[in-house]
C-alpha cells in the first residue's frame, strides 16, 4: 500500500506563471489547480502566492466574509466642510477570523469548526498543511474573491489518483489558459458612455480601467461598471493626489492607505455620494473634485454597488484611480 502523500496547491497564480500574466496587466484569481483527487490520509499544502485564502467552512456554513463591522463612520466630512451621507453607518476592518493565522500550521479536514488560513498578512506567509482524513468531496473558498473556490475530491487507497506530475501538468494547462483569457480582455466590449472596471473572466482579471481614455461631451454621465461574474472588488475614484505614489501624501494617497489599515476609513469604502444620487463632477465637487465609487462588486446580494454613475459637467481631464489596486487607472476626457 502507497505511503501518504502531499501535494500543492497553489493559492493563486503560479511563481512560474506570475512574470507573464504580470506582464500582460494581469492575475489570475483562481486556486491552481481548481482541483485536485488525493488518497484518504494525504495532505495537501496550500501554499500562499499572492492575496488570497483559503477557508474549509463547518458543515452548513457559509465562508466567513471578509468585511466586517468595527465601528460607526462618524465626523466625516468633505474638503468643502460638508459631513458625507455615510456617517453613522458601519465602519468597516477585516473580519477577525480572518485576521487570525492558519498559515504554517496543520489542520484535518473533515473538522467539526472549519479549517482557515486566515489572510496573508504576514511577509512570507508559509503553506497551511491539510490533512484529509474522511472520503469525500470537500469545497474551499477563498476570502478575498467572490467566487474563488476549489474542490478536494478525497477517495479509498485502493482508487487511482493522480501522481504530483501529472498534477504539475493539470497546473501547466490551467496556467496556458488563462494566459489566453488575459490576452484577450482587453478586446472585451464596452457599451457607450461606459468605463468598465477591471474586465475579468474566469477568474483572470485585467487591471485597468477600459477603454483606458473615454473622450466625452460636457454634460455626458458615466457609468463605472464591474464585469459580471467578478471575483475582484474595485473603486473608480477621482480627487486630488495619485494614490499610487506613496512617496507623496495625498487625499486619494491617503484614503488608498486606509485598506491596509485595521479599520478602512468611510470614504474609502463608501459611494461619496448618497444612492440613488447621480453627482455633477467638476474641480470643485466636494470641495477638492473628489468623486468616488467606493468599494464596487460583482455580487448582487452583498451591499457594495456593482455599478456608479457621474455626470461630467466641466470640461476637462480626469484620472480615475482604483483605491484598492492603486497600480490600476483610466482617464475621461471631457471637451
Ligand atoms: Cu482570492
Amino acid at each position: 500500500m502507497a505511503h501518504a502523500a502531499t501535494q500543492t496547491v497553489f493559492m493563486g497564480t503560479p511563481p512560474s506563471a506570475q512574470k507573464a500574466l504580470q506582464k500582460a496587466g494581469a492575475d489570475a484569481n483562481q486556486f491552481f489547480p481548481t482541483a485536485i483527487k488525493v488518497h484518504v490520509g494525504d495532505t495537501v499544502k496550500f501554499t500562499p502566492v499572492g492575496f488570497h485564502s483559503a477557508e474549509f467552512p463547518a458543515a452548513g456554513k457559509a465562508p466567513t466574509g471578509l468585511l466586517a463591522p468595527a465601528g460607526t463612520v462618524s465626523g466625516a466630512n468633505d474638503a468643502a466642510g460638508n459631513p458625507f451621507w455615510f456617517n453613522g453607518l458601519p465602519q468597516l476592518g477585516f473580519a477577525p477570523p480572518l485576521v487570525t493565522s492558519g498559515f504554517g500550521k496543520s489542520f484535518t479536514v473533515p473538522s467539526a469548526n472549519g479549517v482557515r488560513s486566515g489572510l496573508p498578512l504576514v511577509n512570507k506567509p508559509k503553506p497551511m498543511s491539510v490533512k484529509f482524513t474522511k472520503a469525500g468531496v470537500y469545497t474551499y473558498y477563498c476570502n478575498v474573491h467572490h467566487g474563488m473556490k476549489g474542490t478536494v475530491s478525497v477517495v479509498a487507497k485502493a482508487k487511482k489518483v493522480p501522481t504530483a506530475k501529472a498534477i504539475g501538468l493539470l497546473v501547466n494547462a490551467q496556467v496556458k489558459a488563462a494566459k489566453a483569457i488575459a490576452a484577450a480582455l482587453p478586446k472585451t466590449p464596452v457599451p457607450a458612455n461606459t468605463v468598465l472596471v477591471g474586465p475579468e473572466k474566469g477568474g483572470v482579471t485585467l487591471y485597468t480601467f477600459l477603454p483606458g481614455t473615454l473622450s466625452v461631451k460636457p454634460g455626458t454621465t458615466v457609468t463605472f461598471t464591474m464585469p459580471v461574474n467578478a471575483r475582484e472588488d474595485h473603486t473608480a475614484s477621482t480627487g486630488p493626489g495619485d494614490p499610487n505614489d506613496q512617496k507623496v501624501k495625498s487625499y486619494l494617497g491617503d484614503l488608498a492607505a486606509g485598506f491596509n489599515a485595521p479599520v478602512i476609513p468611510g470614504q474609502a469604502t463608501y459611494s461619496s455620494e448618497a444612492p440613488g444620487t447621480t453627482a455633477s463632477l467638476s474641480p470643485t465637487l466636494h470641495g477638492n473634485g473628489f468623486w468616488s465609487s467606493g468599494v464596487m462588486d460583482a455580487v448582487a446580494a452583498s451591499p457594495p454597488a456593482q455599478s456608479s454613475t457621474v455626470t461630467f459637467s466641466t470640461a476637462g481631464t480626469y484620472t480615475f484611480h482604483c483605491l484598492i489596486h492603486t497600480f490600476m487607472h483610466g482617464q475621461v476626457v471631457v471637451g
